[in-house]
């Protein structure tokens, strides 16, 4: 395939007002009619052939203005339907297509999940349904028969409002006639025919719209669809109060599948869901999956005005509508949660995903401007980065002219396909401010890296703080120019107290930075200096991370605690943690690569002891006192990296901890005891997990007394949070006690796919040498299927990404074995094959000799012959 590009972009020659689909499901051979009312775009070039794209589908007729087509004017393959001297006036076009959803494993148009029929439009799903202008910016108002046998579907779901339905005499057959009247592009169009059992519910809106609400599962599983149904209603009274957003239909369904490509899908009026976030019963799923429901809920229900009602204007512009999405679902869950412990969460996330797709070879820019297979940009930079530039927008222009940024979107934009520069020019707007430089984010790649160098004089009683950012090269992105930094701030005194801000001399910070505690660095280099700091201050900077830069941080270890135990921004309080124990780590690699024993500073250990007898916020300690993971520290290394040197340094200090605070931690572990009710909100999953976390440390340092105490709990544990927390512990540490444990854990689960997810999961991530071919036997068990993605995911995503040493193995083995089962999967599932693929995403960080041999794997599957778009972009990016 040829790369599209951005600056390619020409409007649709040919528009469609109307579809009218009539869709005859059938297992092998379903038959889609489509009529379509057509007619030139006046922006378009006129007398233009009409070209309609297809995927792999069969024609049986084609019809222009109800007679046939002279065969000299039509040209009809597989993938492309062409007229080539179409009507300059309206016109009708009738096609019919048989498709066959059984045999569709790809999972994208209409395919069998179980024993239901649904679809997935969603990049470019809808030309394997039928025939059409599969492109963003063409918008039809929908009008969808669907007809199946009743036996084997009794509820027929569409998109928009039910208008009709019936029976068809003495077929055993029937229909349901669904109209939408809200234009929209393809992708969102939706159907789902199956046995599926639902629980219903209403929420009248805020102007009186009584709107009927369905969750539509597997039967039998109707009562593990009750939390999502709350969600859903929190999350349409959360955007009426904080975006002013009002639902628009008199229906919304939501139905859960078990197989599907990613977590969920915004089709208009009905939402298609992974299971996985959908159903949840305190007995299998954990407290983050709950809050991970409540937040992919949220986010496709925020979708119906961020992505419907105002869309993209072409793919490159996927960011508008999921930075944004994604950014209204970190605010909706900050607002039902902890603010401080959901930021958290959320960094943690941003750096771990998408930090190091920034930092290789695969790094795009928030707005692409060009794409060889688009299914490949739903990505961390795209969704998280994304977010995180709205949140920057909001930081540098304040609360009020973001919200009125926000109101002129919405106004100005409504039922129309966007862009970028149309969403910035709302804010520019309300906020009477230039944001050209702003926008830099959205069309460079890379993580800026700023330094701050902090120098306090006593005599003058000034500090200065001398700012410089940098930005390394990407792919394609050799220089870069300065990107505009909002870096929150505050100085605290070394006894905690805030100190007031006076700015002074001719490196002031303007009176609007000093009142928003936000300095702004606009170029490569800034200097502010603070007057009138009447002592030696510790600088709190990038509250909040109000920029998605990586900060060299040059503070001592002293300031260090001083902002663990008294920055009155949360969040700097874990991140100064965070970086004392990173620092540790980076010293004990080495120390361990050299081959001696790391030592850890005792004052690390005593700073987790005071929050821990200190704080009052369970799940924030929890988040304290939860180390960086393996992955963060190979990032924060960057280069020549040993992932076997760096779990040796992190087992060391999870096992000083233990020991250290061995009385804390079991007390702390105890007094955290419940007899309460399982309830899934923030507060009782907070403190479970300070209580699970306390245990996992407990036992790193202590195993003899602790893994009996997790072989109790796993044993007595009425919540799959406390059970699984427990699993985790022994399965990390290997004995029979492990096995047992594993095997009793199947038995009981055996029935619900989605908690042994959580058993593969675990497996595939034992640090050791014996794992791989345990998930090698793992893929022959009756549990596991390449077609499910979720199987896939769990067992051999969790190894390629969740076990450093095990992927990386010295000997190579790791990386031969994903990209066999790459190569395997790709005629399957090429979209799960090229995301399994990005594993190697950071293989030129590694030391050399494990270089060499991530380099041979990735070539070997580069190689071979009829590789899908998905892997062979994927795999030629990575070398690139
Ligand atoms: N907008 C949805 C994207 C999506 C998708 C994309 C490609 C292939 C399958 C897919 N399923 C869903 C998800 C979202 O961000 O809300
Ligand atoms: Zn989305």
């Amino acid at each position: 395939p040829q790369p599209v590009r951005l600056a390619d972009y020409r409007p649709s020659d040919y528009l469609i007002d109307r579809v009218e689909l009539d869709i005859k499901l059938h297992a092998t051979a379903t038959r889609v009619q489509s009529k379509l009312s057509l007619r030139p775009n006046p922006k378009g070039v006129p007398g233009a052939p009409l070209i309609l794209d297809g995927d792999d589908l069969k024609a049986k007729y084609v019809l222009l203005n109800g007679a046939q087509i002279d065969s000299s004017g039509l040209f009809l393959t597989p993938d492309q339907l062409r007229l080539e001297t179409p009507p300059q006036e309206p016109f009708h076009l009738e096609i019919e297509t048989e498709i066959d959803p059984t045999a569709n494993t790809r999972l994208m148009g209409l395919y069998r999940s179980g024993t239901a029929y649904c679809t997935q439009c969603e990049a470019e799903g809808f030309r394997r349904i039928t025939y059409f202008l599969d492109r963003p910016d063409v918008l039809s108002v929908y009008t969808t028969r669907i007809e199946a046998d009743f036996r084997e579907a009794q509820v027929l779901l569409g998109n928009g409002n039910r208008i009709e339905s019936g029976t068809i005499e003495g077929t055993g057959r029937h229909f349901a006639i669904w109209h939408d009247p809200f234009p929209k592009p393809c992708y969102l169009f939706a159907l789902v025919g199956g046995i599926l059992g639902s629980i219903h519910d209403r929420f009248v809106t805020r102007s009186g719209r009584d709107v009927a609400l369905g969750i539509y599962v597997e039967p039998g599983k109707e009562t593990s669809a009750t939390y999502a149904m709350d969600a859903l209603k929190r999350s349409m009274a959360w955007d009426e109060e904080v975006f002013g957003r009002e639902y628009d239909l008199d229906v919304f369904n939501i139905v859960a599948v078990s197989d599907f490509n990613m977590g969920a899908m915004e089709n208009k009026g009905l939402n298609v869901f992974n299971d996985k976030y959908v159903l949840a019963s305190p007995a299998t799923a954990t407290d983050t999956d709950y809050a991970q429901i409540e937040a992919v809920i949220a986010h496709e229900y925020f979708h119906n005005w961020t992505g419907n009602r105002i869309t993209c204007r072409d793919w490159f512009q996927l960011c508008l509508k999921e930075g944004l999405t994604v950014y209204r679902d970190h605010e909706f869950s900050a607002d039902m949660r902890s603010r401080a412990v959901r930021r958290i969460a959320d960094v943690r996330t941003l750096r771990s995903q998408q930090f190091p797709e920034d930092a290789g070879p695969l790094a795009h820019n928030v707005r692409p401007d060009t794409y060889l297979e688009i299914n490949n940009f739903y990505t961390a930079t795209v969704y998280e980065k994304g977010a995180e530039l709205i949140r920057m927008l909001k930081v540098l222009i304040g609360d009020e002219a973001f919200h009125k940024g926000m109101d002129l979107y919405f106004a100005r934009h409504d039922g129309t396909a966007a862009t970028i520069e149309e969403f910035i020019a709302c804010f520019a707007e309300a906020a009477k401010r230039d944001l050209t430089q702003f926008s830099l984010w959205y069309h460079q790649s890379g993580t800026p890296h700023v330094e701050v160098e902090s120098a306090y004089d006593k005599q003058a009683q000034t500090l200065t703080l001398d700012f410089t950012q940098s930005c390394k090269p990407t792919p394609g992105q050799d220089t870069k120019q300065p990107f505009l930094i909002p870096i929150a701030f505050g100085l605290i005194a070394s006894d905690g107290a805030p100190i007031a801000l006076q700015a002074g001399g001719s490196d002031q910070a303007s009176e609007d930075e000093l009142a928003r505690g936000v300095i702004e660095l606009a170029t490569t280099r800034r200097r502010v200096v603070f007057q009138s700091v009447p002592t030696r201050p510790v600088p709190s900077l990038l509250r909040g991370f109000s920029a998605p830069v990586r900060l060299g941080n040059s503070s001592s270890e002293a300031d260090l605690l001083t902002l663990v135990a008294h920055d009155t921004d949360s969040f700097n309080r874990w991140q100064a943690a965070q970086t004392y124990a990173t620092r540790q780590l980076l010293h004990a690699v080495e120390v361990v690569r050299s081959g001696r024993k790391p030592i850890y500073d005792e004052a690390f250990i005593d700073a987790l002891l005071r929050v821990l007898e200190q704080s009052s916020d369970p799940a924030f300690i929890a988040q304290v006192i939860t180390l960086p993971g393996e992955a963060d520290l190979a990032r924060e290394i960057g280069e020549n990296v040993d992932p076997d040197a760096i779990h040796g340094a992190r087992k060391a200090l999870r096992q000083a901890i233990g020991e250290g605070l061995k009385p804390n931690l079991l007390q702390t572990y105890q007094a955290l005891t419940s007899k309460d009710p399982y309830s899934p909100d923030a507060t009782a999953a907070g403190r479970r997990a300070l209580r699970n976390a306390a245990l996992d440390l407990f036992c790193a340092g202590n195993p003899e007394e602790g893994l009996p105490l997790a072989l109790q709990q796993f044993e007595s544990a009425t919540t799959m949070t406390d059970k699984i927390a427990a699993l985790s512990i022994l399965t990390a540490h290997a004995g029979p006690e492990r096995e047992k444990a594993l095997e009793a854990f199947y038995a009981t689960h055996a029935s619900e796919a989605l908690v042994i997810d959580k058993w593969f999961i675990l497996q595939a991530t034992i640090p050791e040498p014996e794992t791989l071919a345990r998930v090698k036997s793992l893929m022959q068990h009756a549990a596991f299927s390449l077609h499910n993605p979720n199987r896939t995911r769990s067992l051999i995503g969790a190894f390629a990404t969740g076990n450093q040493t095990q992927f990386n193995a010295a000997d190579g083995s790791g990386y031969d074995f994903l990209a066999g089962i790459v190569l395997e999967l790709d005629s399957i599932n090429p979209q799960v094959a090229a995301r399994l693929l990005a594993a190697f995403r950071s293989w030129r960080s590694l030391e050399t000799k494990r270089q060499g041999l991530a380099e041979a794997a990735l070539r070997r599957v580069a190689s071979v012959s009829g590789l899908s778009p998905d892997v062979k972009d994927i795999a030629e990016r990575s070398l690139g």
